[in-house]
């Protein structure tokens, strides 16, 4: 007998493996991060990187610093294009033109220090700097499955920031834990995966609903929508056995309003089965790898895979799938970079389909090993009982 994992938990695993103690982050133009001397901070490289779309410089600055006078028990090391260190009560203040500024603060155990207070952001430069246009969607019929993306950089690790536009955050209403993914396919309902909310059916304030988000850490990266939960829906052939259909709506207490929300679209629903086209590429997006002590940074994320035959899914697991699952797979890739819950997507032309729900697989140490997803299409005219028609139409029709 073979035991299923589910994906959300492998997704810890990796975390646990990963084990990075010091503060990495990327920053966008505008953005900034502040750091004390607190334990985690200290004697390690804290790493700060502009994200590809920012046209500003790292600067660091450091509105309250005292350290040892004598410079001999305690530093602050600066590296970017070259090498600065602080110890004296001083102004700090660094401009780095590179891409990546480290910073180590440096102690010895018997040092005695006084308050430090530095933040790292990534300023303008006075050039004029080329953004990105801003989205000309200026009309009040809203289409599904449209990306958003400023530059055309496809198949990054990182997405871009709301470049899926219709990926949710599931998390728990007491601790704000994030525990799954999902997708927005109208302007008040999300899929997910039946094993993110199964047994709390009848207790919607567990957990709720962010849309909009892209680093789980910043808050000023991207705007987001924070949506309380109005009620849950499991598929009723949810099988917790074999991970049969697993599928659930949620619905959330307020309709997205889509005039108003630049950052929030729906992805599209799968009017065939497109997952038997074996060999095609499809997105896998989601935080998979979330930190849970709110120690880094952390983005969204994306991967690329293929859909698998399904016959040579079942025997590369060896195991029975039933026909309401489908198989994606891609050399090399970590297959537990998705939330269970969240979507998988396919655009057969310009737009995306959501056809596959991050459901199972045999997780992150076995990384030739195809991850299994809800087929979405087999669920269409339950989804559409609750859904009803399309809040916003499918491009070009
Ligand atoms: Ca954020």
């Amino acid at each position: 007998m073979q035991t299923i994992h589910i994906l959300g938990l492998l997704a810890l695993t990796c975390t646990l493996v990963q084990g990075q103690a010091c503060l990495k982050t990327k920053l966008s133009d505008g953005e900034s991060l502040e750091f004390t001397n607190s334990e985690d901070n200290t004697n390690c490289w804290m790493v700060f990187r502009k994200r590809r779309s920012a046209t500003g410089n790292l600067v660091l600055s450091c509105p309250e610093f005292e350290l040892d006078p004598k410079c001999k028990r305690s530093r602050l090391v600066v590296k970017g294009s070259e090498t600065k260190r602080f110890c004296k009560s001083q102004n700090v203040n660094v401009e780095e033109d590179g891409n990546v500024m480290k910073i180590r603060l440096a102690f010895r155990a018997s040092a005695q220090i006084g308050a430090l207070r530095c933040t790292v952001s990534v300023q303008e430069t006075t050039m004029t700097s080329t953004q990105p246009p801003p989205p000309s969607n200026t009309t009040n019929s809203c289409q599904c499955g449209i990306a958003k993306r400023g530059q055309r950089i496809v198949g990054g690790e990182e997405t871009q920031i709301n470049e899926y536009p219709w990926q949710a955050l599931l998390r728990q209403t007491n601790s704000d834990f994030p525990f799954c993914g999902g997708t927005l396919i109208s302007e008040d309902w999300v899929l997910t995966a039946a094993h993110c909310v199964t047994g709390e059916e009848n207790s919607p304030g567990f957990a709720y609903v962010s849309l909009g988000e892209h680093d789980v850490r910043l808050t000023t990266e991207s705007e987001v929508i924070d949506s309380e939960i109005l009620r849950i829906i499991v598929h009723p052939n949810y099988s917790s056995r074999n991970v049969d259909n697993d599928f659930a709506l949620i619905q959330l207490k307020d309709k997205i309003k889509f005039d108003d929300s630049t950052v929030v679209r729906p992805a599209c629903l799968p009017n065939e089965d497109l997952t038997t086209r074996t060999g095609q590429d499809v997105v896998v997006t989601g935080w998979g790898t979330i930190r849970y002590e709110g120690r880094a940074s952390e983005f969204l994320q994306e991967v690329t895979l293929k859909l698998v035959d399904f016959d040579q899914c079942e025997t590369r697991l060896n195991t029975a799938l039933t026909d309401n699952m489908f198989c994606a797979y891609e050399d090399g890739k970590d297959s537990c970079q998705g939330d269970s819950g969240g979507p998988l997507i396919y655009a057969e032309t310009t737009f995306y389909d959501v056809i596959g729900v991050v459901s199972w697989g045999y997780g992150c140490a076995s990384p030739n090993l195809p991850g299994v997803y809800a087929n979405v299409h087999k669920a269409r005219a339950w989804i559409d009982q609750y859904v009803g028609e399309p809040t916003c139409a499918r491009p070009g029709l």
